[in-house]
């Protein structure tokens, strides 16, 4: 059942074996695949690229990990450990208390989605390995290309190696968003108030629906599936049903495909089942945290958390040893929707890595567009906009504006977008996001599902109980929830609008605190977080930026950075939020941002004041402007080097996309 890496053999004469990249993980459809095949095809496919060094860069980072964390535990006393021991019985009896087995969750996940739609479109693909995207960038497969090793996230030219038969179709996210919405119509008749993870996943609370009905959570899952089947015209989907969502999420992957699996609500099933549970099966556990947790202590199922909850709660901080111990005892959120509260709304593209300004600017609008559209529809406006990019050597930037009104128009968001934009080039860009944060208040105000910035921090920054399950969506790919972390090596075309969670944990993972960074020895220093990439490097934007913009208030000016004191405590408030609340956490610092922008808007300006250098965690090249791209390339040629792929500055999405 563990689909997770195996610990690095370091053989020289097979030195893929400890090549561990994403392309390796098997998804659903992929048992029996011949891994050290894949493998060895991708480390040869991509020997030598960015993305290669990239990879063993992290590889480097988390071996280093590993080995001081081993140094850590061998300190550790039996008389520590004991200590620590009553630590976690005591956590255990608090945990226990929160257990609510009241509530009947269901989670959704359409299957090989992008690919069944495609499927649809056009019925003589089915039975065709094949799969969606082009030779840069595959975003899924179906299920016949899985058995190859194709997955989402694999470069095209990779996955043709493995399956020479492979039939590429281009992304048409169109497409994708309207069998979304033909998915959600047949959600809200179980749940109205439904969470939408990505475009194709929802956890519904269908308590209430089971008991008006008198049916079991199993007969709703199977109705509600074959509901699906009816209205999108032939889609499948697969369903898990459990007493929380993490336990849902993780049930609905079980019969994948067009299957369901349906844990029972009592205390001893759900141990029973979480206690075999790899630990990499679980949202928000990802690639680099397994590796930890497995090399360095052993750790290698759900239930081990609980027996080696002294060495967690020793090494980790509480928050972290808390929330693997409520994995470890089956906990996660049961509350309904209408208490959560949506903090921001975002929309994110990756692509092959291009500098084309052209091609950028107009990915920067197709973004723009289906971020209006979202708000649009969610009847949302918002006045901070924060532009994200990752470039071509990985690095993640953040900028943002705070605007004078409160938006959702598509002009506004491109218009102030650009300029953010603009300020960063000549760059090569693989992903670009935007999102809109800072609600209009009195739409909060109207809106009970939603609460405002001062609730938030007080009930949620006061509050160690509220335990993160990461139920979210997306991300691994898709969509794992909370930061699954083997989107730190994903480059897909996906569009996606999200309220942020995962990809706010992938850059959790990726370069600010994970929980292996936020370790206790590491508690002694400050942390500067990714939400405050915001604030660094706009020393170096183009004073145009602040001059020329009339309406956006200037952008980043001098300001002492936010800083995690302790791991946990905002420097400039004192609130405190662990490093789990990473949603909460983005907000806050976009918060302080909007509020010192404010300030400026009513003193005197101080963006001519020269940048001071700050340090970004895990960029060292944060403040370094970007080398002016090579010229364009094309691609199509049949063996090409991935390094291309990575590298190479114009790549159009249509010329990336073939049919054999
Ligand atoms: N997606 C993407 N890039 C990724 C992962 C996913 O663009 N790295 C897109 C394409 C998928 C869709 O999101 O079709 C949903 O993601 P899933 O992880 O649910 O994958 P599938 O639905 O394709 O397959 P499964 O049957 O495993 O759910
Ligand atoms: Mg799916």
């Amino acid at each position: 059942m563990d689909e997770g890496e195996s610990s690095s053999t370091n053989n020289p004469s097979r030195p893929w074996e400890s090549y561990n990249t994403v392309f390796t993980n098997a998804k659903a459809g992929m048992e029996g695949v011949d891994k050290e095949k894949v493998q060895r095809v991708v480390y040869e496919m991509s020997k030598g690229s960015k993305y290669f060094q990239n990879e063993e860069r992290k590889e480097a980072l988390m071996k280093q990990k590993i080995e001081h964390m081993r140094d850590r535990c061998a300190k550790l006393s039996s008389s520590d450990l004991s200590n620590y021991q009553k630590v976690v019985d005591r956590r255990i009896l608090e945990l226990e208390a929160t257990r609510d087995l009241s509530r009947v969750w269901l989670h959704v996940d359409m299957d090989a989605f992008y690919a069944a739609v495609e499927t649809l479109s056009n019925p003589s693909l089915k039975g065709k390995p094949m799969a969606v995207g082009g030779l840069s960038m595959i975003s899924t497969a179906n299920y016949e290309a899985r058995k190859f090793g194709v997955r989402a996230a694999m470069p095209g030219f990779i996955a043709r190696k493995l399956c020479p038969d492979l039939i590429f179709v281009p992304v048409d996210f169109p497409k994708y968003t309207h069998y979304s919405d033909l998915t959600r119509n047949v959600f809200k008749n179980y749940d109205p108030n439904f969470i939408a993870g990505s475009l194709d996943e929802a956890y519904l609370d269908i308590t209430e629906v089971c008991r008006e009905r008198g049916l079991s959570g199993g007969e709703i899952a199977e109705e509600l599936r074959s509901s699906v089947h009816s209205e999108t015209g032939g889609l499948t989907c697969s369903a898990g049903v459990a007493a929380n969502r993490l336990l849902a999420k993780v049930c609905s992957d079980i019969n994948k495909p067009n299957g369901q699996f349906v844990l029972q609500n009592d205390r001893s099933t759900v141990m029973t089942f979480i206690s075999s549970l790899p630990i990499r099966k679980i949202g928000g556990i990802g690639k680099v945290t397994e590796h930890i947790l497995k090399d360095a202590l052993e750790i290698k199922t759900c239930g081990d958390m609980v027996l080696k909850g002294s060495l967690l709660y020793a090494l980790f901080t509480q928050s972290s040893a808390d929330f693997f111990l409520s994995v470890g005892l089956g906990l996660g959120k049961t509350d309904t929707p209408e208490v959560r509260s949506r903090k921001s709304i975002s929309s994110e593209r990756t692509f092959a890595a291009t500098g084309d300004e052209r091609l950028l600017y107009s990915k920067l609008a197709e973004i723009a567009e289906m971020l209006s559209h979202d708000m649009k529809k969610e009847g949302l406006t918002a006045r901070t906009l924060t532009l994200k990019l990752k470039t071509a050597s990985f690095e993640i930037r953040s900028r943002a504006v705070s605007l004078q009104r409160y938006t959702c128009s598509s002009e506004d968001i491109l218009k102030h977008a650009t300029k953010l934009l603009k300020a960063e080039l000549p760059v090569s860009i693989r992903l670009i996001g935007l999102r809109m944060s800072q609600f209009n208040e009195e739409a909060r105000h109207s809106d009970p599902s939603q609460g405002t910035i001062t609730k938030f921090i007080v009930q949620k920054g006061s509050s160690r109980k509220n335990l993160d399950d990461n139920d979210s969506f997306d991300l691994d790919a898709s969509k794992n929830c909370l930061g699954n972390d083997e989107m730190l090596s994903l480059s897909y075309a996906s569009h996606e609008t999200s309220y942020d969670q995962l990809k706010d944990v992938v850059e959790y993972e990726e370069q600010s605190v994970t929980p292996e960074q936020e370790c206790k020895k590491e508690e002694e220093r400050p942390q500067v977080l990714e939400g405050d990439a915001l604030l660094r490097k706009h020393k170096e934007s183009k004073s145009e930026t602040s001059a020329q913009n009339t309406e956006a208030v200037s952008v980043f000016p001098q300001m002492e950075p936010l800083l995690w004191v302790n791991g946990y405590k905002c420097n400039l408030c004192g609130i405190e939020l662990p490093p789990s609340f990473v949603e909460e956490r983005q907000e806050h610092s976009d918060f302080h941002l909007a509020q010192r922008l404010q300030n400026e808007e009513s003193g005197p300006s101080s963006s001519t004041t020269p940048p001071s250098k700050r340090r970004i965690l895990g960029k060292e090249k944060a403040n370094s402007k970007p080398k002016k791209q090579k010229p364009n390339q094309k691609d199509g040629s049949k063996h090409i080097p991935i390094h291309t792929f990575f590298t190479k500055s114009n790549q159009n999405s249509n010329d990336e996309t073939q049919k054999k």
